[in-house]
């Protein structure tokens, strides 16, 4: 009712003021949710799927699909950022927190960095410390719907603090490590940390870290 007065434009300048502490800099808000990534999305068989954790753990695991399902699910919500420059807040999201999956696997003291398998190869890289945060999980649902296909059904990784190119979709695993490796994007250009606050968007800026 207060807002009446207002047109659409002056509308969502107002709401885009009410959240500015919320979008990195360079970054525009959207409502929609854009679909990115390289190659084509890949079929689903519950029969073949499974989800591996392996490396530097105590206990390396395998689960089934059916397995995982029923592992504990939590409910998050989170801001994405997108390197490509658009954020969406305000996600719900439903999964196995990955302090779930941590709890179980116990990574070794050496085990400082993760190498996150999905399919089709495509993989991304992060300090294990940056993994562990509680508000990170392994998502299948979307604000009270299954994930769709081309956003990573059945299964993607949600790093909210990251950029999201580090989110990977259709995630099959886990590997702990010594040492780091770059992932997919980060092999392409991309920074192999990917604060959206201090905007470490390419892999040039990082000569000047
Ligand atoms: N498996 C896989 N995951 C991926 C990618 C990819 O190419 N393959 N692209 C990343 C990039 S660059 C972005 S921006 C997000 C996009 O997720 P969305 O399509 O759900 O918005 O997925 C990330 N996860
Ligand atoms: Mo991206």
């Amino acid at each position: 009712m207060a807002f009446d007065w207002l047109t659409r434009r002056q509308e969502r300048e107002a709401r885009r003021a009410a959240v500015a502490d919320r979008v990195p800099p360079g970054q525009e808000l959207t409502d929609k949710w854009p679909v990115l990534h390289y190659g084509n999305v890949p079929r689903f068989d519950a029969e073949k799927w499974d989800f591996q954790v392996t490396g530097l753990v105590a206990h390396p695991m395998r689960w089934s699909y059916q397995e995982f399902m029923a592992l504990p699910r939590v409910e998050t919500a989170s801001d994405i950022h997108c390197v490509t420059g658009w954020s969406k807040l305000d996600n719900r999201w439903e999964g196995v927190s990955i302090r779930e999956i941590v709890r179980r696997v116990l990574p070794l003291p050496k085990a400082r960095y993760v190498i996150v398998h999905a399919e089709g190869g495509y993989t991304t890289n992060l300090p294990f410390e940056e993994l562990n945060r509680p508000e990170n999980l392994l998502a299948y649902r979307h604000n009270g719907e299954d994930l769709e296909p081309d956003h990573g059904w059945p299964l993607r990784l949600v790093v909210p603090h990251l950029y999201f190119w580090k989110s990977a979709k259709w995630v099959r695993g886990l590997e702990f490590r010594e040492q780091d490796e770059r992932g997919f994007w980060e092999r392409y250009g991309y920074h192999n940390h990917g604060d959206p606050w201090t905007e470490e968007r390419y892999s040039w800026q990082e000569a000047n870290a």
